[in-house]
């Protein structure tokens, strides 16, 4: 059985085609399903919309009110119980349930899906938003997607081949570009091969979603999911974002704050923080190399220039072998033939080298405006940003967990 939770406020003109439109797809497929309209706190008439549906039986698919006119309930369905109240609308005997849970306290999307979720029935749990934006009748391809890939988690991409952001403005495409990029390297293991992790557009088996795992907080409830739960196949399905034409948007700057300490709990919670702190510390060492390297080959040769470039060679040697062997010992254990660690400690040494240009150029630049103490400071932590974010990127990459599915 399919759950899939719709998580609404103020939606009400949304919700009849939604619920038609949805109960159509997923009719389609032959599996039961459920509805989970998870309300906070709406002040326009959404509930009483809903409500409206579950005993007009409007919201059945054509051939299921054709298979049962007379609208049989169904023996399966019972009520949830919990701090949030919820209703049943049960279905002709057959496929579907239009459920209404409503919460006025602790208002938040994430909570809200989680909330769905636990109440949920089905083997299968998923996600859409009210306003159409995500089109429904893209469910049954989903569907079809996680049974034929044998995926634990199944999402609508916007940006995989094929897939497109719809109407949106330059601002919002590029924040979104922004976010997406963010968490991405941020969470360069949880992500790898994901297009979309924003999208809230999804269906995840049960099994593979560990709900108890999950902190949910603000917008972004499928990145949790990658990141806590780890489902090991995903597939993607491209689609073209709708545009909203009733109600009105919700998104704002408290999602965006929300996203931010999303993504910095995560990271602290996949051990990338930890992993950050430890090529930090690797660096430093090599400073450390550095100067005892140079110290002893000023002795040697006449050339401090020769001595400088060499020590320089010494040190980064040494981060490498530090960060092959520990800071992402997890990705080079993946790959251990001396082939790989050849190629990886090129790639050290060629970002390395891009790294040195960026410090050398910003503190060039900015000596002029700032004291040097601070453009050094400023140069130092602009290279080794670049050296960690593209070491972690390309040096250690993580085999994408994506599987990609049919192209639309
Ligand atoms: N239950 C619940 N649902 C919410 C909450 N905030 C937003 N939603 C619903 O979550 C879905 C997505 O919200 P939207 O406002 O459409 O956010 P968006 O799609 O990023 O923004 P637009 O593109 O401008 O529509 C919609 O179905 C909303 O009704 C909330 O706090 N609680
Ligand atoms: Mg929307």
């Amino acid at each position: 059985m399919v759950s899939l939770v719709v998580p609404t406020r103020n939606e009400r003109a949304n919700i009849e085609p939604m619920v038609r439109r949805t109960a159509a797809a997923l009719a389609a497929t032959g599996e039961r399903f459920e509805l989970l309209i998870v309300d906070d706190a709406s002040q326009d008439g959404t509930r009483q919309e809903i409500r409206r549906l579950q005993v007009a039986a409007a919201w059945r698919s054509p051939e299921r009110q054709r298979a049962d006119p007379a609208g049989n309930r169904s023996p399966h369905s019972k009520r949830p119980t919990g701090a949030t109240r919820a209703n049943s609308g049960e279905p002709p005997s057959g496929l579907g349930w239009l459920r209404l849970i409503e919460r006025d306290h602790d208002c938040d999307l994430s909570t809200a899906v989680l909330t769905g979720w636990r109440a949920a029935r089905g083997d299968v749990l998923g996600c859409m938003d009210a306003d159409l934006q995500h089109p429904p009748e893209l469910l049954t391809e989903l569907l079809l997607t996680l049974h034929e890939r044998h995926a634990d988690l199944v999402l609508a991409s916007r940006y995989t081949a094929g897939g497109a952001l719809g109407a949106w403005g330059k601002a919002r495409r590029l924040g979104s570009r922004a976010a997406t990029g963010l968490a991405s390297l941020m969470l360069p293991g949880t992500l790898a091969g994901i297009t979309d992790p924003m999208s809230g557009f999804f269906l995840v088996r049960r099994h593979a979603a560990a709900l108890d795992a999950l902190r949910p907080r603000g917008y972004k409830i499928l990145l949790e999911l990658l990141a806590r739960a780890g489902p090991q196949v995903v597939a993607e399905v491209p689609f073209r974002f709708g545009q909203r034409t009733a109600g009105s948007s919700k998104a704002g700057w408290r999602p965006t704050w929300c996203f931010l300490r999303q993504v910095a709990s995560l990271a602290a919670a996949t051990g990338e923080v930890r992993r950050m702190i430890s090529f930090g510390a690797v660096g430093l060492t090599g400073v450390a190399v550095n100067y005892l390297a140079f110290w002893l080959l000023h002795h040697l040769t006449s050339s401090t220039a020769l001595a400088a470039a060499a020590a320089s060679a010494i040190a980064i040697g040494n981060n490498f072998l530090g960060d092959e062997f520990y800071t992402f010992r997890d990705a080079s254990s993946a790959a251990p033939s001396v082939r790989d660690r050849l190629r990886r400690l090129a790639h050290f040494y060629t970002l390395s080298l891009v790294g040195l240009g960026i410090n050398t150029a910003s503190v060039t630049l900015l000596a002029e405006l700032l004291p040097w103490p601070a453009a050094l400071a400023v140069g130092i932590a602009l290279a080794s940003a670049w050296n960690y974010f593209s070491n972690a990127a390309v040096t250690w990459r993580r085999p994408p967990r994506a599987v990609r599915a049919r192209a639309a």
